[in-house]
């Protein structure tokens, strides 16, 4: 057979034996799209944890506990994700943390941890969040996995598998059968690939700290005058969003998902938990027209900082990543310079966005720059026949 990529050939002992779409089975149109695999009944699910190695044991990992989330922290801080020349490493708060693992109705079986039985030590991560997935016409509840990490100390032993095993085990507990994921290395077999592109907000520190690099023909002063900013917003109207406004963004939001293949089914309370501020984890800014009061335009951001590794005079990259953003009424363009502006106000360096939904409209025009990273987006147990184009899907996960 013809192999025409290079992750077609390269084998994955584990993923070859998961309910997900395989590198063999690209272009086969016999297959049809939706779950792979049918639900079990609850009593055939495997009741035990499965079996670690034995210096290791599993733990449950209490987020309200301020003891549990600092270990949860720091083992993220030390081991979590690098870019490709380890310069920075994705450095999530504690706030950040509880915010992104105790949406509505999250469990708290799904937040996994392992301990070394000796010292007691935290060494490896793995958390599931439950969401309500629409893939089409089709809302399928499932499981958000993030934050899988294993020490650094301790790879390559076949950890990770043991821990998708065990999650996808609590998961099916809660009798639920999908799962969405993202990561940067190819799997069998992505929805869509998305590039990150960048709004450099403070182009000095990022040179001198290796994110970017001056511009063929530029000086540092050129450089800083390209991507100044105006000091506070344009548009007539653009506020940041209250508690009040819950309800008109989630009509808001509803109905500009709906146009995208994939996307999440949020209602208020959803909402509520992942779009109204919360300080230094996300903010959200809408347009309320001054003669009607109608909400019209919506925008919002995370707050993720890295870790800039080795660096004499700087110890933390500020990030911002461009979240939901609805137009109906402000230019796309000028509403998401507008969210630059408040961005920069509160001090990040960097405005970060993937190419979904109609982010590729303003990015160019407002002075992003591609980045060199991608993001595969995954399902578990969910078959998507063609891949999708990134501005089909309606999904930022974090
Ligand atoms: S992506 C971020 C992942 N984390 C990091 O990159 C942090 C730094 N790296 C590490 O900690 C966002 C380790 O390198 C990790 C792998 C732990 C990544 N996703 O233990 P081994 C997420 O958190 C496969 C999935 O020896 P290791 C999303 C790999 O292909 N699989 O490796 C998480 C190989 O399998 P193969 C990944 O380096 C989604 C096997 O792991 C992966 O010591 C999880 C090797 O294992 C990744 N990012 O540890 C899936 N990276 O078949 C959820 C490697 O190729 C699925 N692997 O031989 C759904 C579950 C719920 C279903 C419910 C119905």
């Amino acid at each position: 057979r013809f192999q025409d990529s290079m992750s077609s050939v390269k084998r994955h002992k584990f993923w070859e034996t998961q309910p997900v779409g395989q590198f063999k089975d690209v272009g086969d149109t016999s297959l049809p799209d939706g779950s792979i695999e049918l639900p079990t009944p609850l009593s055939e699910v495997k009741q035990e944890p499965y079996n670690l190695p034995s210096p290791y044991e599993w733990t449950t990992c209490d987020m309200d506990s301020e003891e549990t989330c600092t270990e949860v922290y720091i083992l993220l801080k030390n081991n979590y994700v690098e870019d490709d020349e380890n310069l920075f490493r994705f450095n999530y708060s504690k706030e950040f943390l509880r915010w992104a693992l105790r949406p509505p109705g999250y469990y708290k079986s799904w937040h996994i941890g392992v301990r070394a039985k000796a010292s007691k030590k935290l060494v490896a991560f793995i958390t599931g969040v439950p969401a309500r997935i629409r893939v089409r016409n089709e809302i399928v509840k499932m499981a958000e996995i993030n934050f899988l990490c294993v020490h650094k100390k301790l790879r390559s032993k076949r950890l990770a598998p043991v821990m998708i095993k065990e999650v996808t085990r609590r998961v099916h507990l809660e009798n639920i059968w999908q799962a969405a994921y993202t990561a940067g290395v190819v799997l069998p077999t992505p929805i869509t690939t998305c590039q990150y592109w960048h709004r450099s907000l403070n182009p000095k520190k990022l040179i001198e700290v290796g994110f970017s690099r001056l511009g063929a023909r530029m000086t540092m002063s050129r450089t800083i005058k390209l991507y100044k900013l105006p000091d506070s917003p344009v548009t007539p109207g653009f506020r940041k969003m209250e508690l009040r406004d819950v309800s008109a963004i989630t009509r808001l939001l509803r109905n500009y998902l709906s146009q995208f293949v994939v996307s999440p089914d949020f209602d208020e309370n959803d909402v509520q938990h992942w779009l109204l501020p919360t300080e230094d984890v996300v903010d959200s800014y809408l347009v309320e027209s001054p003669e009607t009061h109608d909400i019209t335009d919506f925008c919002s951001f995370y707050a993720l900082p890295s870790s800039i590794l080795g660096n004499q005079n700087y110890s933390i990259l500020k990030a911002a990543y461009s979240y939901y953003n609805v137009s109906t009424k402000t230019p796309l363009f000028q509403l998401m310079n507008d969210a630059l502006i408040v961005a920069k106000r509160k001090d990040f360096d960097v405005f970060n966005a993937l190419d979904v939904m109609h982010n590729e409209s303003f990015l160019k025009e407002l002075k992003f720059g591609p980045g060199d990273g991608q993001l595969h987006y995954y399902l578990y147990n969910y078959r998507i026949r063609n891949a999708l184009r990134p501005s089909e899907l309606g999904l930022v996960l974090l």
